[in-house]
């Protein structure tokens, strides 16, 4: 050990003791910097629960740390000398505590890397900044992955990532003989009013006065308060953890995709909240998941499902996302640039599905999967919405959004803005598959059986008319072989109708009228 004073500086989203910044630490020399500022808390406009639940696992965690021996300098958001930025905080930090060095993690989102650049010249001490150990994939071993391959094929790096984890691994063999059963987690959702209620946490009196603090400054930000109940600690994560695998995986596979009226969670793990601020470790969640396979309490479709969208899709779109930033953030293929319709912050439309998912956004923070996607994500696709804007959207209203997971999901993912390095063809879907996962059209003022016309599901004509109008990008697409020879063996009069129809559409929702 050397006698050198270091300056740990851990950010909201590095929640964990065995973060990489505090190897070696001295309890007894070291001091640990946190801070609450509001250029984090405002470079987009956050959903008030995101914020709140940010502060006080902060807060939780700060104690953690006071509580096993080590100095905290801890900055709440409305203490008077906040400097508002890290870098600010930082550099007041370093005048006034004079360490020798700087450690800090490696921070998830490209912009606060490229800040941290500068930060040695600014302060004038050396600034160490250690990689993410959270990940099991490094940048390096990301790109090696990634050199040479003409398509990104997310299939191929989880079959890599199962081998070199050993996850589910009877020696070289896949268990079960096969590496994914997707085929198998495809069902809708049938009400289950046996599914056990979600467990939530009370406030403690760290969570109230964060809840009046961003009550107080953030009453302008999308969502409310009122529900709030998320884990902020590592102990009621892992008990979240428990519960997840005791009671929703077993059948988590096969609710995977399905949708369903009054129950916004199904089966999903709600666990991305956790692991993304580093209350829960990755691989430790995978292994809990492996042992209910193991010992015969979950089955291996729902098991080999939920592992694979953490080592597989987890690891994969951070990869994606370090490899192609900064460029990435401004991809637009289809150049569009349609402003994003301000149902999106009010879930006032009478398109059911959307004013579903949209109101338990502003309800929860949250939205799983197939919601994401197929609805609001599918949605802004076929309307032909700015992917810039579309992207703002994501990464303000979900709890679990940090941009290195969120903007590949959306700009890659949902909008095929990179023109298919994240999949191969486009997710658009017109209102059959939204009908055939889902229970929201039952309850729509428009019809999902009508093409086209007055009252006609606007997503049956959107659907058609983003093909007809990208054709030039799409049709030589072979997965989407398809959809364009029956668009082509259409009558004219049929493709003039779903044109004439959609483009009806799109001019009320530019002119801001109720759709
Ligand atoms: P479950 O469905 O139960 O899945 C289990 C775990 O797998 C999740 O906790 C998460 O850690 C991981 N996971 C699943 N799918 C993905 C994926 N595609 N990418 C990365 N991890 C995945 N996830 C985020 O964590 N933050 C985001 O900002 C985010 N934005 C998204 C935007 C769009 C348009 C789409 C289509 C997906 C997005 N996702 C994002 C991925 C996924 O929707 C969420 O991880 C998931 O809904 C979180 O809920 P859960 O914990 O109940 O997940
Ligand atoms: C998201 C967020 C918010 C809202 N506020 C803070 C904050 O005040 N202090 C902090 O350290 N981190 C915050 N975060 C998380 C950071 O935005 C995140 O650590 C960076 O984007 C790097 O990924
Ligand atoms: Fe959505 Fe169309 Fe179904 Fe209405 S009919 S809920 S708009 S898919």
């Amino acid at each position: 050990m050397t006698s050198q004073r270091n300056l740990i500086f851990i950010l909201g989203d590095q929640l964990s003791p065995w973060l990489s910044s505090l190897e070696g630490a001295d309890p007894a020399r070291d001091v640990i910097l946190m801070c609450e500022v509001m250029s984090e808390a405002s470079y987009v406009r956050h959903h008030q629960l995101k914020i709140a639940f940010i502060f006080s696992a902060m807060r939780h965690f700060a104690e953690d740390l006071t509580e096993r021996g080590f100095t905290l300098r801890y900055t709440r958001l409305d203490d008077e000398k906040n400097a508002g930025s890290f870098r600010g905080e930082l550099k007041r930090a370093v005048e006034d505590l004079q360490p020798d060095a700087v450690i800090v993690t490696e921070p998830g989102e490209w912009r606060v890397r490229d800040d941290m650049k500068s930060w040695q010249q600014l302060i004038g001490c050396p600034v160490e900044i250690r990689a993410d150990s959270r990940f099991l994939c490094s940048h390096a071993q990301f790109r090696t992955w990634a050199e040479g391959r003409k398509e990104l094929t997310m299939e191929f790096f989880y079959r890599d990532m199962r081998r070199r984890t050993g996850l589910l691994m009877e020696g070289d063999t896949p268990c079960g003989g096969r590496w994914n059963y997707d085929t198998e987690n495809r069902k809708p959702a049938e009400p289950d009013l046996l599914r056990p209620r979600r467990r939530t946490f009370p406030p403690d009196a760290i969570t109230t006065d964060v809840l009046t603090l961003v009550a107080d400054r953030f009453a302008d930000h999308i969502g409310n308060l009122d529900r709030f109940g998320f884990a902020v600690t590592r102990a009621q994560a892992e008990e979240l953890q428990a519960v997840f695998m005791a009671d929703y995986l077993p059948q988590f596979g096969e609710t995977q995709d399905a949708m369903l009226s009054g129950d916004p969670f199904l089966n999903h793990a709600l666990l991305s909240f956790y692991i993304n601020i580093g209350l829960l470790d990755p691989l430790a969640v995978c292994r809990a998941a492996e042992r209910e396979y193991q010992e015969g309490r979950a089955p291996l479709n729902a098991v080999e499902g939920f592992i694979r969208q953490i080592i597989g899709w987890r690891e994969y779109v951070r990869g994606v996302y370090w490899l192609k930033m900064p460029d990435y953030g401004q991809s637009n293929f289809f150049g569009n640039s349609r402003a994003l319709p301000g149902f999106f912050w009010t879930g006032e439309t009478q398109m059911n599905c959307l004013s579903t998912v949209i109101g338990e956004t502003i309800d929860h923070a949250y939205a799983h999967h197939i919601q994401r996607l197929m609805v609001t994500g599918n949605f802004a696709m076929l309307a032909g919405i700015d992917p810039h804007a579309v992207h703002e959207w994501y990464l303000e209203v979900y709890a679990d959004a940090y941009e290195w997971v969120e903007l590949p999901n959306v700009i890659g993912m949902s909008q095929f803005a990179d023109g298919g390095m994240l999949g191969s063809k486009p997710y658009a879907a017109s209102g059959n598959y939204i009908s055939k996962m889902s229970d929201y059209c039952g309850s729509c003022r428009y019809d999902v059986k009508k093409k086209t016309g007055e009252g006609a599901c606007p997503f049956n004509a959107l659907y058609w008319d983003f093909l007809d109008r990208n054709g030039e990008k799409l049709s030589r697409n072979r997965r989407l072989a398809q959809p364009y020879a029956t668009w082509r063996r259409m009558s004219d009069a049929q493709r003039r109708d779903y044109r004439a129809t959609a483009h009806r559409f799109l001019s009320r929702l530019d002119a801001g009228e109720s759709v």
